[in-house]
């Protein structure tokens, strides 16, 4: 696969400044209709490599159909959608943005949003990191389909990098209003005036945002789904937190060790070169060592 991503100064001192920055054109026709035929089978439960995501909160014929559709850890399910989280240039854009040493997959989102379904309320993904240490994530936000406001794209509050973390969110799908949390956040960072930008962008693009860049996505009032791959990226050097648990992802914490096992958060780029070993062989359809 050619390299997705090479980031400029530019996406530099736009991310720095805005909490979020875009970059077009990271995915080839190929791959994004590979990617889109993946959406079915999965949320009817049809996994790739026989294993279930760590999160599969709607299921086809069981689920309503006007919420928005979400699988965590999609990798572990399916090659197609491992081979774009799990790309060795998401990792480093990630890691490049945020100073870090490196980059591993802290969890993926498979975003499957038909028309006439729901929002998802805004908030900070680290809100929910407090499990890891250093508590951070940096995610990058990848379309499948041509994005307007009207469709429930994502949508960043420009600057929100800068506020102090908020709790986790009351409702995260469906909500009534999706900016509820949103306002006593903006109060107590002491702005009254914020910017809410709707990311309008051809399929193939990306986004990448700081853990602390508060988000969400409306209703999708057009007629054309819109889906999206998502990897959230951790340090390399993070570790789990002696005593905060994820009810979830702390299962794969070792009793006698805080280090995070790279079978579960491999390391997709780190800058002395380093690259979990299996993750090739396992996006090219191998087993996994
Ligand atoms: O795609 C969406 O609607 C929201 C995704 C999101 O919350 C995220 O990428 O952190």
């Amino acid at each position: 696969m050619p390299g997705m991503i090479t980031l400029t100064q530019q996406h530099v001192d736009t991310f720095d400044r805005d909490g979020f920055v875009i970059i077009e054109n990271v995915l080839t026709a190929a791959q994004i209709d590979a990617a889109r035929s993946r959406f079915e089978p999965m949320f009817s439960g049809k996994f790739q490599t026989g294993l279930y995501p760590d999160e599969w909160n709607w299921r086809m014929g069981r689920d309503r159909e006007d919420l928005t559709r979400q699988i965590c850890n999609g990798w572990k399910s399916d090659l197609t959608i491992a081979s774009i989280v799990l790309h060795a240039d998401v990792g480093e854009a990630c890691a490049r943005l945020r100073r870090w040493p490196g980059a591993r997959i802290g969890q993926d989102n498979v975003i499957w949003k038909p028309p006439g379904t729901k929002p998802l309320g805004f908030h900070q993904d680290d809100s929910y990191n407090v499990w890891i240490e250093p508590g951070e994530m940096n995610t990058c936000w990848i379309t499948l389909d041509d994005t307007k406001a009207y469709q429930g794209t994502i949508e960043y509050v420009r600057g929100s990098h800068k506020w102090p973390i908020s709790p986790p969110i009351k409702q995260f799908h469906a909500p009534d209003d999706p900016l509820n949390d949103l306002y006593p956040a903006a109060a107590s960072a002491g702005v009254s005036d914020y910017e809410i930008v709707p990311i309008e962008v051809p399929a193939g693009s990306c986004v990448i945002h700081h853990g602390r860049t508060w988000h969400g996505s409306r209703d999708n009032k057009g007629e054309r789904p819109r889906r999206s791959a998502i990897a959230h990226c951790i340090s390399s050097a993070a570790r789990f937190h002696p005593t905060k648990v994820s009810y979830i992802y702390s299962r794969y914490k070792r009793a006698d060790s805080l280090e995070m096992d790279e079978s579960y958060f491999p390391v997709l780029w780190r800058e002395d070169g380093y690259r979990t070993s299996w993750l090739d062989s396992y996006i090219a359809g191998k087993k996994a060592a």
